[in-house]
């Protein structure tokens, strides 16, 4: 058997931590049901980021769907900084709080990984990044981990399922255990230049028996200009200096006019080998530093009981809304219906990030695809993200 919940035991508050549980137990007992808002804020990014992108906020409007809530938040994809509220559930508590640990996962490690895509696809650039990183997580969450790869900026993802939930088509090259069965890097990337579906890009992995440069310039020569590219995967226990066999590789195909062979790298690749060897690579496999990206520590408080302010010590009380101004990107955070200030910052306009998603347990559609959130990250990916302060 697989130990995962269902996405029905998920809904039904199952997924609880048990303390949720006795509380309504208890709040049931005595007669206690009032009405709360509840909002989700982050007081510290990990790894030093300055911004988070918001994820997860599709499957959490599903999983309070039916349920007697409203949910606002920031649309799906938008960056945020600490200290900002980017969603707040309205309802009475026994309705909606047995989810709280099933809601803060979704969002805590849909939000990790959009941002760390978006931080490797930022650093990257033109230059492809795709994701790799499913083999390194339970598979039961695969389309969910490369969904919110997707979103976050990858261009594409490894995974056939995860790929057809997107409604893209999967990416990859080809695996070691293709050339050591073949027997030979080019009899391998010949084989599957013949039995695999011309509109796949034909990239052969140049690292399993021989030198990357020599197996490179084996490899163009043999199939010319239907080699799209080689990907170098190099043992860390050979790569020495990754960058110089790159620069290397890049020089010795030129040279032979091989200029169109793409370079495609992966194993290992974080942040800072982005970089690092973004002078010589085209496209990057990100596996576990994606999939297995810090996750973005949310906190669900409340904030607002029968409609009167009341928060726990260190949280800011009340209902709010969050003003992002369309010039600069500073945000302004002001009580829910004070109205829309100009920008502190720069005078400029500014726009009201929470917005209804789920009302009254009724979901607020439709819901924009996955194409359309990655587009809305990578627009606010090309300016430095929420540039101003938070606000307050
Ligand atoms: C790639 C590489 C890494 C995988 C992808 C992701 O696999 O070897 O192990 O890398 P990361 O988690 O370090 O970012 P392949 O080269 O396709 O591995 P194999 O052919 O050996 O299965």
């Amino acid at each position: 058997m697989l130990r995962i919940a269902t996405p029905e035991e998920i809904r039904s508050g199952k997924v609880t931590d048990v303390y949720f549980a006795r509380t309504a137990e208890i709040l049931r007992a005595k007669g206690v049901d009032k009405r709360v808002r509840a909002e989700f804020i982050v007081k510290g990014f990990p790894q030093g980021w300055e911004w988070a992108i918001l994820a997860g906020i599709e499957e959490a409007a599903w999983v309070l769907k039916d349920r007697p809530v409203t949910l606002r938040a920031f649309p799906e994809g938008t960056p945020f900084r600490t200290f900002q509220p980017v969603i707040e559930i309205e309802g009475r508590y026994l309705d909606f709080g047995v989810l709280e640990t099933a809601l803060l996962g979704l969002v805590c490690q849909a939000s990790g990984i959009a941002t760390k895509a978006a931080r490797c696809k930022r650093l990257a650039g033109e230059r492809g990044v795709v994701s790799f990183g499913a083999r390194r997580m339970h598979p039961a969450i695969a389309p969910m981990i490369e969904r919110n790869a997707y979103i976050g900026g990858c261009d594409g993802v490894a995974v056939v399922l995860s790929a057809e939930m997107l409604g893209e088509a999967p990416m990859g090259t080809m695996p070691h255990a293709l050339i050591l069965l073949m027997g030979d890097t080019v009899a391998a990337t010949k084989a599957f230049d013949e039995v695999v579906e011309p509109a796949v890009r034909r990239v052969a992995l140049i690292d399993t028996f021989q030198d990357e440069k020599f197996e490179a310039i084996r490899v163009a020569e043999a199939m010319g200009k239907k080699l799209f590219g080689v990907r170098l995967d190099t043992p860390g226990s050979r790569r020495g200096s990754f960058y110089r066999i790159l620069e290397e590789t890049r020089w010795e195909l030129n040279l032979r006019g091989f200029e169109h062979v793409k370079l495609f790298v992966s194993g290992g690749i974080d942040e800072a080998e982005i970089e690092q060897l973004n002078p010589f690579v085209d496209a990057y496999g990100v596996g576990t530093s994606i999939s297995n990206a810090p996750v973005v520590d949310f906190a669900m408080d409340i904030v607002e009981i029968d409609g009167l302010p009341a928060a726990k010590r260190g949280k800011m009380s009340g209902s709010k809304q969050v003003h992002r101004c369309g010039r600069c990107g500073s945000d302004t955070v002001l009580p829910r219906d004070a109205p829309a200030p100009a920008c502190r910052a720069c005078g400029g306009a500014t726009e009201p990030l929470l917005v209804e998603v789920v009302r009254n347990g009724k979901l607020l559609g439709p819901y924009p695809s996955s194409q359309e959130v990655r587009a809305r990250v990578l627009e606010a990916l090309k300016k430095p993200p929420v540039a101003g302060g938070a606000g307050g």
